[in-house]
């Protein structure tokens, strides 16, 4: 099936595509290289009408590449490779899972390349994801800006995650279980400033407000002013897609080129989706 043949509407010039009238559990080697080609240059694939057991979604995540099991979060019992996303009616006034601009688990040494997000219970309004294509972010920057940021590193750490930006005062969503003390998420990673993408070979912004501290041989203060503007760069309305969610719609996503965030703008209502992730690679810088 050659990439002509997918029902693809982009969502925006930046990120984001909608795919309509292919069942993900059915589609065949040519259908999956035409998804993979397009998820290349939209970063961000949204399958609508899908019916995904936790089993079914399993098998779809391994289509893309090797199931990660992350650390951090505790998953469903039965499934530990699946992380319900759940924010219950009851739960007001209190931060939501991804409701900060990030990148997922930036803090791993190999944080994962995708993430599958694949929604079953919605509210009847809000509740909708925003993502931002950093490369359209790094590209947008001055020749100057570029060869500044081109060698850098910068520390990222899943310490003291949910303390800073703008759910500093909320405590988190009792839903989702964080688990302290772990080793792999409470300690410190150096990743490039500046990803270049291992499919397309792009340059893109890789820090973000969750996870990235400061940069490399800097103070935090030292490094405030910049990353500051870096944040509220990369996260321009043009660099940016918003999904409105449907139960049965899949999301499928690069991290290693968006960042994305939930909206948390729906108490008193329940929402529920599904969550795996496939293996990636240590970042490469320039
Ligand atoms: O709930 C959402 O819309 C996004 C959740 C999120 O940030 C994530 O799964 O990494």
């Amino acid at each position: 099936m050659p990439s002509a043949t997918l029902n693809l509407q982009p969502l925006s010039p930046a990120c984001g595509a909608e795919i309509t009238g292919l069942d993900l559990t059915q589609a065949d080697e040519g259908a999956m290289q035409a998804v993979q080609a397009a998820l290349a240059v939209h970063g961000v694939l949204f399958f609508r009408g899908q019916q995904l057991t936790p089993e079914q979604q399993l098998a779809v995540t391994r289509r893309f590449g090797t199931v990660l099991r992350v650390p951090y979060i505790r998953p469903m019992e039965a499934y530990p490779d699946i992380i319900a996303v759940l924010k219950e009616a009851d739960e007001r006034r209190i931060s939501t899972f991804g409701g900060t601009w990030h990148s997922d688990f930036s803090f791993l040494d190999e944080p994962p390349a995708l993430t599958l997000l694949y929604a079953i219970e919605l509210p009847p309004v809000g509740g909708d994801t925003l993502w931002a294509s950093q490369v359209a972010a790094y590209e947008a920057l001055s020749p100057g800006m570029q060869r500044l940021l081109d060698p850098l590193r910068c520390v990222q750490t899943a310490w003291p995650h949910g303390t800073r930006g703008p759910g500093i005062d909320a405590p988190v969503s009792r839903s989702i279980g964080m688990v302290r003390g772990d080793p792999s998420a409470d300690r410190e990673v150096l990743h490039p400033v500046v990803r270049v993408h291992p499919v397309t070979g792009r340059r893109a912004l890789f820090v973000n407000p969750v996870y990235s501290q400061r940069f490399e041989g800097m103070t935090e203060a030292e490094s405030r002013a910049l990353l500051q503007f870096l944040f509220q760069h990369a996260t321009s309305p043009e660099f940016c897609c918003r999904l409105r969610w449907a139960p049965g719609t899949l999301a499928v996503w690069d991290n290693r080129c968006l960042l994305h965030m939930a909206i948390n703008d729906y108490d008193g209502s329940r929402r529920l989706l599904h969550r795996t992730t496939v293996a990636g690679e240590r970042p490469r810088g320039p």
